[in-house]
């Protein structure tokens, strides 16, 4: 750390004189200002998204880490992969690395980082499989980005779904598999999308990327104002439209290129191609309501009927069918005799909707699913009885508050306010563990414990709830008394939340009021039997694979499953905790303004962060017995030329002998504690005394040594 020179500020903040929020931002904002983005807090990293291209990736700054110690060098996510990735090595056991803040603040970003430093240091020996791996871990990235992640208000690459990315390492330390965890995909953006926002980023991408020759087969036009599922952006004016980047067509080609690496097939490709092209098509798909007209299908047809025809070109499926499915649904009456019950324009739309969404979701667990079929691990070493070790990276959503707030940020900010949980928990934890441990008395800080927010969403609210407004009164009887939920109902008086409309809670993260409308609907999410059926019997492989439950006889009651209620559903929540978050490494990142803009930092809007993100009780935590703690050797081999005892071996019988000799020659043995391996410092200024008294020495050794290289001593 010595290497950043003393006006960058303090590299951990928990060497602060003081701990207080004004402190706190002077360091960040000091150290932003000289593009120090990365600081610690101990060992957790706290990153500022610089939003400009820094030099501080890539290979040289990548060696420049490899093999160090966390303090050894300049904060940097490269040391925190690195940690993590000896920490695993050298204990043979899982570790996860933790990264989140709110949308934009460059978690996405900070997770390609330490997957290109893991690609970087391992397999020094060329193994081809454990290339193939590092290929596809790498590749991935770009393809779930094409299918998982879109132009937000808040983010211009915004992730639309959770991750969780498991690598395998063997007993030589090298990847030879992983697997992706994918959560809660915002599905309902395929449909609809903010003013000012887009769809996923794939459907511009073969818009602008595909040939004209392709874009002919998909019987599409470059244009994504001619496509509603494209265009919802705009608003009501069309000239508000995103206009289609100039980087989407190049976009493209590193997807296709990904793909191809990963090992999708050509034909798996066209047929990925051609369900986006569906999918735009059966978005335009407009239903008019028929006179009484005898009509054997119901009261209502489709307006442009070439689009149906497109659809069933596009999906290898038979007209009649597609059309079937879009008019009509099958159910039981009475006994068990089927009949086809016409639909209403309404629920018409609803049903192609509904079938879009659920396409779209198909698509990308497929895509999911081909990429971890190519990373399972394979041929594992006998020797280790099959066991690899694990690093996980999470990466998820970041909270989010817009001026509508509906259920997806319903989700997302849930899925954050349960990390934070864990956050919390762990860290507290570990610390306790670890004095515990050492045999240290320890002493607890206070911290503010989000779960009782945790509860309120977990509680159950499922039974009869039917429509939006009752969902909304069992919440308000519910919570009555809840300290983090209120509603219009129960606090009349405020006139910023709508009656019957709007709940209101408070996250960790501040105050969002959500609309209920929707909720159910969002929820509940049904898909009928029937487009099921009709895919599963594409002559299409890839569309058909994705649905084997199309199999199934019609049931005459709408299939599907349910989104998922956060606490209850079966995809919504984050994972179990796996074995791997046991001793998880974090990455606490925060976004600097709210306009995407470089070498601005907003403060209020950090020190926001700042303190939703416990940040200074981390350091409070960090502090309250000690602001350091190393094992002895690591402790001796940097400060051992202070002391006559130690220098340049000691012989003292133990290290920890050795470390108490020293520290007695400084007068500094008051200050802290004997672990069983690790000696705990307890105020910075310690530290700073031992700093200063190498980095006095260090001139002088450096010319005795060289005196004594040219035999001159
Ligand atoms: V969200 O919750 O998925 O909406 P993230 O993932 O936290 O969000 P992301 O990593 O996508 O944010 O970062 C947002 C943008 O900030 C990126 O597209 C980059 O333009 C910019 N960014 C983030 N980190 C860095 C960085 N280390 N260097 C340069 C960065 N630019
Ligand atoms: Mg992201």
């Amino acid at each position: 750390m010595d290497e950043e020179g003393p006006d960058c500020g303090k590299a951990d903040f928990v060497l602060l004189d003081q701990v207080t929020m004004e402190d706190f931002m002077e360091n960040l904002k000091l150290r932003f200002e000289k593009g120090r983005i990365y600081t610690y807090i101990g060992e957790v990293l706290v990153s500022v998204n610089p939003y400009q291209e820094l030099p501080l990736y890539g290979p040289e700054a990548i060696a420049k880490y490899q093999g160090r110690e966390l303090y050894e060098r300049p904060p940097h996510l490269y040391a925190v992969a690195n940690a993590a990735y000896r920490a695993m090595k050298r204990r043979s056991r899982d570790t996860c690395i933790v990264i989140s803040g709110e949308s934009g603040a460059g978690k996405t970003e900070a997770s390609k980082h330490i997957m290109q430093y893991i690609a970087a240091v391992t397999n020094p020996s060329q193994r081809a499989e454990v290339e193939r791996v590092k290929d596809v871990l790498l590749k991935s990235t770009c393809v779930l980005e094409a299918f998982g992640n879109a132009r937000t208000n808040r983010n211009n690459n915004s992730s639309r779904f959770g991750k969780y990315m498991d690598i395998n390492f063997d007993f030589k330390g090298d990847p030879v598999g992983g697997h992706i965890h994918s959560y809660l995909l915002e599905k309902s953006r395929v449909l609809k999308q903010h003013v000012g926002e887009r769809n996923f980023h794939a459907f511009y991408q073969v818009l602008r990327g595909c040939e004209d020759s392709q874009l002919e087969d998909l019987h599409l036009q470059r244009n994504p104002a001619l496509y509603s599922f494209t265009r919802q952006g705009a608003g009501l004016n069309p000239l508000r439209l995103q206009p289609l980047d100039s980087d989407e067509r190049s976009h493209h080609q590193a997807v296709m290129e990904a793909m191809r690496v990963i090992g999708f097939s050509p034909e798996e490709v066209d047929s990925v191609r051609r369900i986006l092209a569906a999918i735009l098509h059966l978005g335009n798909i407009e239903f008019v309501e028929m006179e009484e007209s005898g009509l054997e299908q119901g009261h209502v047809a489709v307006a442009e009927e070439v689009l149906v025809d497109h659809v069933a070109e596009l999906t290898a499926t038979p007209r009649e069918s597609v059309m079937r499915c879009l008019l009509s649904r099958t159910v039981a009456s009475g006994g068990r005799e089927l009949i086809e019950k016409g639909h209403t324009a309404a629920e018409a739309s609803y049903a192609r909707d509904a079938c879009a969404k659920a396409v779209y979701q198909r698509l990308f667990e497929w895509v999911v699913n081909r990429i971890n079929c190519v990373m399972e691990p394979r041929g594992r070493d006998p020797r280790r009885d099959g066991k690899d070790t694990v690093i996980g990276v999470l990466d998820i959503y970041g909270f989010e508050v817009f001026p509508v707030n509906s259920f997806e940020q319903f989700c997302i900010n849930y899925c954050n306010e349960k990390l934070q949980q864990l956050f919390i928990q762990l860290i507290l934890k570990q610390e306790q563990e670890e004095y515990e441990r050492e045999g240290i008395a320890w002493q607890s800080v206070d911290y503010f414990n989000n779960a009782t927010i945790v509860d309120l969403v977990e509680r159950p609210h499922r039974g009869v709830t039917i429509t939006d407004r009752i969902f909304l009164q069992s919440l308000d009887t519910h919570h009555r008394h809840h300290a983090h939920y209120t509603s219009r109902q129960l606090c009349p008086t405020d006139k910023t939340m709508e009656f019957g409309r709007d709940f209101r809670i408070k996250h960790y993260a501040g105050d969002v009021t959500y609309s209920v409308e929707g909720f159910i609907d969002k929820n509940r999410d049904h898909l009928f039997q029937d487009f099921k059926r009709l895919l599963y019997n594409s002559s299409d492989p890839t569309l058909r694979a994705m649905w084997p439950d199309g199999q199934q006889e019609t049931t005459g009651k709408p299939g599907g499953t349910p989104a998922g209620w956060p606490g209850g559903g079966a995809d919504a929540g984050l994972p179990e905790c796996p074995m791997s978050w046991q001793e998880p490494f974090y990455v606490r990142c925060i976004k600097p303004n709210e306009d995407k803009v470089a070498a601005k930092l907003d403060e209020g809007h950090c020190r926001h962060q700042v303190e939703y993100l416990g940040l200074l009780e981390n350091v409070r935590v960090r502090r309250a017995g000690f602001a350091s703690r190393q094992p002895y050797p690591r402790f001796l081999l940097r400060y051992k030329m202070t002391c006559e005892y130690t220098w340049p071996n000691h012989l003292l019988g133990s290290d920890r002998a050795a470390a108490s000799a020293l520290l007695e020659q400084h007068g500094l043995q008051g200050d802290v504690a004997f672990g069983h391996t690790k000696l705990f410092i307890r105020s910075p200024q310690t530290l700073v005394t031992l700093e200063q008294s190498r980095a006095r020495l260090i001139p002088i050794i450096v010319l005795l040594l060289q005196k004594a290289w040219r035999g001159t001593l």
